[in-house]
């Protein structure tokens, strides 16, 4: 039977691969975890627009605003609650690219993500630029002071009423984990890798990311014109629909199914298996044993599900913001 476009862009790809003399750069973002239960911000009726909607914003994106956070810290330390890094298991597509790491074949890993599930599936900090920041670390806004991480999660995990947002401990300043708000620059990390690295990136992996943020959408239509750029996504984005290359390879597909198929054509496929069952042995036995409320989780837990609402009234309110998302494409 005659091979279908995907079938044929996998098998490109994978040729590519085999041949072992390229290395792999990442470009990723919402989409890669979703499969982990973190919504993305534009895939429509998700639980994390549901949960802004609750938060009575005067526009959604306040919540990733620093002019709105310097007033009122709590919607973004509700949102915290839910995506604080801990709560979910990496996905396997990042297993995949501890995999092209372990291989020798992995160059850089550009994430948007906050999530740090790279980090936490045992990709190398040398090889990770967390373009948007993540919550690894934690600043006071007024004094700029570091504060220690383990102030922040005490916050979110054990709150007590009243004391939603972690406060700096020399000046009573709030804090705010280093994720890039909307109105702050992005890390120096993030664009001294990208001096050293735009010359030579041979693979371009650019997988769940919509390419609608800026200045990370403009990295795949800066690597040279010799470099093999693969898109990983449910729908074609950013310089991949206006300025599609001869040597482009679109795959218009879910990101986990993805790494099933590319797995199986490259021979790792039990390889993938035997990181993902160890990577999750190890979460687990790191995490506590009581939830948030003193109760024993149940073995081989796995929360951070986003509440969902059903409500017409509230449906209404999800789809006017992600309208408005949309529009302000954010
Ligand atoms: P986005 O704009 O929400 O786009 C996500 C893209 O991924 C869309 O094109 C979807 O069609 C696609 N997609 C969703 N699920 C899958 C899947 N399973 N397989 C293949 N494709 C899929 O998100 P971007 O990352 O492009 O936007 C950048 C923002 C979103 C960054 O600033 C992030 O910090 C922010 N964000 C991060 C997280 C996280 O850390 N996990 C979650 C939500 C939003």
């Amino acid at each position: 039977m005659a091979k279908t476009k995907i079938e044929n862009a996998l098998s490109a790809l994978a040729k590519e691969i085999k041949n072992g003399d390229k290395k792999i750069t990442f470009f990723q973002g919402a989409g890669i975890s979703t499969a982990a239960g973190i919504p993305d911000f534009r895939s429509p009726k998700t639980g994390l627009y549901s949960n802004l909607a609750k938060l009575n914003l005067p526009y959604a994106e306040a919540v990733f605003d620093i002019d709105y956070f310097e007033k009122t810290p709590e919607p973004f330390y509700i949102l915290a609650e839910e995506l604080y890094p801990g709560k979910f298991l990496p996905t396997k597509f990042h297993y995949f690219v501890k995999l092209v790491q372990d291989k020798g074949l992995l160059k850089r890993v550009y994430t948007q993500n906050i999530d740090t599930l790279e980090r936490i599936a045992g990709v190398h900090d040398k090889y990770i630029v967390e373009a948007h920041g993540s919550f690894a670390n934690n600043h006071c806004i007024d004094c700029l002071k570091e504060v220690s991480g383990d102030i922040v999660k005490e916050c979110i995990y054990n709150r007590k009423e009243g004391s939603r947002v972690p406060l700096c401990p020399d000046c009573n300043g709030y804090v705010k984990p280093d994720i890039v708000f909307f109105g702050e620059g992005l890390p120096e990390k993030f664009f001294s890798s990208w001096e050293a690295d735009a010359n030579e990136v041979e693979i371009a992996i650019v997988a769940g990311t919509s390419l609608t943020v800026y200045p990370f959408a403009s990295l795949p239509s800066e690597v040279n014109d010799d470099a093999i750029r693969v898109l990983v996504n449910k729908e074609i984005a950013g310089d991949f629909k206006v300025d599609k290359r001869s040597l482009d390879i679109l795959i218009l597909k879910d990101c986990e199914e993805f790494v099933e198929k590319i797995c199986e054509l490259l021979g790792w496929s039990s390889e993938l298996e035997k990181l993902i069952e160890n990577g999750k042995k190890e979460v687990m036995s790191s995490r506590p044993t009581l939830d948030d409320k003193g109760k024993e989780r149940k073995p081989g837990y796995i929360d951070g599900e986003f509440t969902t609402n059903s409500s017409k009234e509230e449906t209404d309110i999800v789809e006017k913001l992600n309208e408005s998302i949309n529009k302000l494409n954010i």
